[in-house]
């Protein structure tokens, strides 16, 4: 198995306002280990040159520049490593620290760089550096051209002939870096089969609200609702054509760390072939485009919106998202404490949820909640870390929500989620009765100026959100307050009773 990588997201656990990942670091990740033993060739990549039976796309780009695994150097006698012959003195860094070295170069640089040796080539070429130059240099004013190298120095120096040599891709011999590679294998990978197999999320047609408060959202338990969106013009007019043409050229969406006009953003995502692609997520849209909003409506289970009480002042509670296959949400919890909603109206969407008690695999929060260390990629988890589930006591939730479904993600469930094609959906987030109590229980947290989010006025939530609740509902937090209390002294006696009570056969069990 190859090593695996993490990042720490700097965004928050809790944001789902996309705060971008800094750009310098977007390439970070930790290698455990280096050793890696299957056999690759680096060119061609037939199908079925697979590790573990992983299979590489078929439209599998060819600017790899050669790089294999490093446990393929241990399998050629003989063999050197050019990353290290070529890199000099800098050999002894790892690689991580060599690309975030060469992060703080221009474009002219990286480029006079590359020429200094096989080596220099191979790290001054890796597409993340030229995608962080792309973003910070232009902004979302740019046409993907066919990698991101080529965009900017499209961009940047048009009299540059970007057919020549010094753009084109060179295949080297004889360099080895399990960081380069699969950063390539990530962006690379077709979903395997056995991924997308468990369905075992309740799927429900037609319940009544009452059915849906009562088995689902009191139990925070999530559920798939079929046929509640039929009614939705989005369902009948949204595709790419309809919503390039009512956005226009002017409009432009949040994209990761920049904002972009839907045709350029389907000119990137069609071209794009990398472990992250760049997904579109924007909270303003509606407002951006009237028409976005009103061709759609809230689902009737979840049209009690407390946060409404705060008019303009509610947090972020309502994204468009639209990616292409391979894009997704990595795995976070979701704002607030708030519950959501995500329906999907093009395309199709495989999602993972855990448990508020169940951390999932290759996931570390921190302590106080405010940062989460997760693999570099979606793909990444899949790879290394969704077969350790099969075993677990408390197995995932997981289905692939298709168009024309919507999913209910109760507040505090950990999930990520990867679009299987390119998908278009819309997700709000939500506080209802169910929650209340547990929403502001998260907004007086000591940390809350570091923990809430999708506001400016992080520290203040609390107290607006409690006065506007008291002044339009008088009393209602005071007695789900008490119901809560209940509850869970009720859930105490529970599980006392549990605890001594032989569930399989209904009788006491003693111990001695
Ligand atoms: O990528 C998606 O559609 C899922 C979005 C999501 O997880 C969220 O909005 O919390």
């Amino acid at each position: 198995m190859l090593s695996f990588r993490m990042r720490n997201l700097l965004s928050r656990v809790k944001t789902k306002t996309k705060k971008p990942i800094r750009n310098k670091n977007s390439h970070k990740l930790r290698n455990q280990n280096h050793i890696s033993i299957k056999k690759y060739s680096p060119f061609p990549i037939e199908e079925d040159d697979t590790e573990e039976g992983f299979s590489i796309k078929t439209s599998a780009p060819s600017h790899t520049h050669g790089v294999q695994p490093l446990g393929n150097l241990y399998l050629n006698p003989g063999s050197i490593n050019s990353r290290d012959t070529g890199l000099g003195n800098l050999h002894t860094l790892t690689d991580e620290l060599v690309l975030e070295i060469l992060g703080f170069l221009d474009g002219t640089n990286l480029g006079v760089l590359a020429s200094v040796s096989k080596s220099f080539y191979v790290f001054t070429n890796h597409e993340p550096l030229w995608r962080n130059l792309v973003l910070e240099n232009l902004f979302g004013g740019f046409q993907y051209n066919g990698s991101w190298k080529s965009t900017f120095v499209s961009a940047c120096y048009p009299s540059f002939d970007i057919s020549s040599s010094d753009v084109r891709s060179f295949k080297v011999r004889d360099f080895y870096s399990d960081y380069l590679f699969q950063s390539w294998l990530c962006a690379n990978l077709e979903m395997k089969p056995e991924w997308l197999e468990r369905d075992n999320i309740v799927r429900k047609k037609g319940i009544s609200v009452e059915e849906f408060v009562v088995n689902f959202e009191e139990f925070n338990k999530p559920v798939l609702l079929e046929g509640c969106i039929d009614n939705w013009d989005a369902l009948r007019n949204w595709d790419r054509d309809y919503l390039v043409q009512l956005c226009g050229d002017d409009v432009k969406f949040a994209v990761g760390p920049v904002e972009m006009t839907l045709g350029d953003y389907f000119g990137y995502s069609d071209q794009v072939r990398e472990e992250r692609p760049m997904y579109l997520f924007d909270p303003n849209f509606a407002e951006k485009v009237p028409k976005l909003g009103s061709e759609y409506e809230v689902p009737v289970y979840f049209r009690e919106d407390l946060f409404g009480v705060l008019g303009d002042e509610r947090p972020d509670y309502r994204w468009i998202i639209i990616g292409p296959a391979g894009s997704g949400s990595s795995f976070h919890v979701d704002p607030n404490s708030t519950s959501a909603w995500n329906a999907v109206i093009k395309g199709s969407k495989k999602w993972v949820l855990f448990p508020p008690d169940v951390i999932p695999p290759g996931v570390h929060p921190s302590p106080d909640g405010a940062d989460v260390a997760s693999p570099v990629s979606i793909i990444e988890w899949f790879m290394n870390f969704y077969g350790a589930t099969k075993n677990w006591k408390k197995k995932p939730i997981e289905c692939i929500c298709k168009a024309g479904e919507v999913i209910f993600v109760p507040n505090g469930w950990w999930h990520l989620v990867i679009n299987l094609e390119e998908s278009i959906a819309i997700t709000q987030n939500y506080v209802s009765r169910r929650n209340l109590v547990n929403v502001l229980d998260f907004l007086k947290r000591p940390n809350a100026s570091t923990l809430v989010s999708g506001t400016k006025d992080r520290v203040n939530l609390y107290d607006k959100f409690k006065n506007a609740i008291e002044a339009s509902f008088p009393g209602e937090i005071d007695e789900l307050t008490q119901k809560e209390e209940e509850k869970k002294i009720q859930q105490r006696k529970l599980s006392f009773w549990d605890s001594v009570a032989d569930a399989n056969v209904g009788a006491f069990k003693f111990s001695f």
